[in-house]
């Protein structure tokens, strides 16, 4: 009985998913003359990050209704970390430095009751003094070294040191918090912009496992791929299944894509992103502990060389198949800026082409 209703559940879910297939492509069709470029990657790897920075620098950026939309997702990351720290430090059986139990059993409680059904709640029972008692705890500080082991958000820093105001009533978020935030991209989003006055959309499609089979009905009307990577994941493991290495998983996928005959005339970008925290963690967590092959020890530039080599490596088409290698951090506007120039470089060749002047 239990196996015949997960079989309905499980025909009744594929249909749902055909079915928005199918409108997606109708949407894509509607517009596919206009250059688009498209956002490929595991989660978490950047995506929704780097097309904020396109918002930021190529339109309107953010008005103050959009800010103000943003305030519940960044409270509920500071809840969902401090979650996901309170989990790591009884995993851990470490010792809480203030003997403050409520605190301690507050944020047990975030985490128990399912921070996402009851959100209203969680942010109501922890307000910002006790955030910033819990935060101003040494164990909690210096549980964020296993930060990797426990899939605690990357700059989940960035908000502990200004819960003063994310927590004020009248909390506008700055350009930085609306960057540094997470938000899992569940439903694809089409963005429209102007450049120089030529059009470019971009979809954002989102990167986990269960919504990766609507990308393929987006391959067609795709005139630039790009593909983002996080170069601070090799030591991650997957959200989705929490075994997986995430660098394995970047890999795996980029040689899908890289590789597909429907993307065989598309270009291809490929973000080798998150390059500061990368930098930053080489030393205390070593590369050669998740993949053994590399011989660099602690050398960031070799560590990067030695990822960099290993997505070319993937390409079968060879010289063919003209794959742009960039590292990015998608925080820093102004190293952002180069790299969407490149960006909006291919489409104005595209635009070249669409009116009679090849390349
Ligand atoms: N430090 C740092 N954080 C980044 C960088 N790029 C993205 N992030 C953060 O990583 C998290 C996930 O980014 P997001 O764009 O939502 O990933 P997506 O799932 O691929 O769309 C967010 O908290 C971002 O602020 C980066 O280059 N450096
Ligand atoms: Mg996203």
């Amino acid at each position: 009985m239990g196996a015949c209703l997960s079989s309905d559940e499980t025909r009744r879910r594929s249909r749902a998913i055909d079915r928005q297939i199918a409108i997606e492509r109708r949407e894509v069709a509607k517009g596919s003359t206009m250059p688009t470029l498209l956002l490929l990657g595991p989660g978490d790897s950047g995506k929704t990050t780097c097309l904020r920075q396109f918002i930021l620098q190529h339109s309107k950026g953010f008005s103050h209704e959009d800010r103000i939309g943003f305030v519940p997702a960044i409270r509920l990351n500071v809840v969902r970390a401090f979650a996901m720290i309170a989990e790591a430090i009884t995993v851990l059986n470490l010792v809480y430095e203030n003997a403050d139990s409520k605190v301690r059993v507050l944020v047990r409680y975030a985490a128990s009751i399912g921070i996402f059904q009851n959100l209203q709640n969680v942010i109501g029972a922890l307000s910002r003094r006790l955030c910033q008692f819990y935060w101003s705890d040494k164990t909690v500080q210096g549980v964020l070294q296993y930060a990797n082991e426990f899939n605690i958000t990357d700059n989940c820093t960035f908000f502990f040191e200004k819960l003063e105001a994310v927590f004020d009533d009248r909390y506008e978020p700055t350009d930085q918090d609306i960057l540094c935030m997470r938000t899992p991209t569940e439903h694809v989003s089409e963005h429209r912009f102007l450049l120089a006055g030529a059009p470019l959309r971009i979809f954002d499609v989102g990167g986990q496992r269960n919504v990766r089979a609507r990308w393929i009905s987006y391959f067609t009307d795709a005139t630039l791929i790009l593909f983002v990577a996080s170069l601070s994941a090799y030591d991650q493991k997957l959200e989705e299944d929490g075994l997986t290495n995430r660098m394995h998983e970047a890999l795996f996928l980029f040689e899908t894509i890289i590789n597909n005959p429907l993307l065989a005339d598309k270009s291809v970008m490929l973000f080798l992103n998150k390059i500061d925290l990368f930098r930053e963690k080489v030393a205390r967590s070593p590369i050669a502990r998740y993949f053994p092959d590399f011989t660099g020890k602690a050398d960031p530039v070799k560590g990067n060389t030695y990822f960099a080599n290993k997505f070319r490596r993937l390409n079968k088409y060879g010289e063919k198949r003209k794959v742009y290698v960039q590292n990015t951090c998608a925080l820093d506007p102004k190293m952002m800026a180069k790299t969407l120039y490149i960006v909006t470089d291919v489409v104005r060749r595209f635009n070249l082409q669409a009116i009679g002047f090849g390349f």
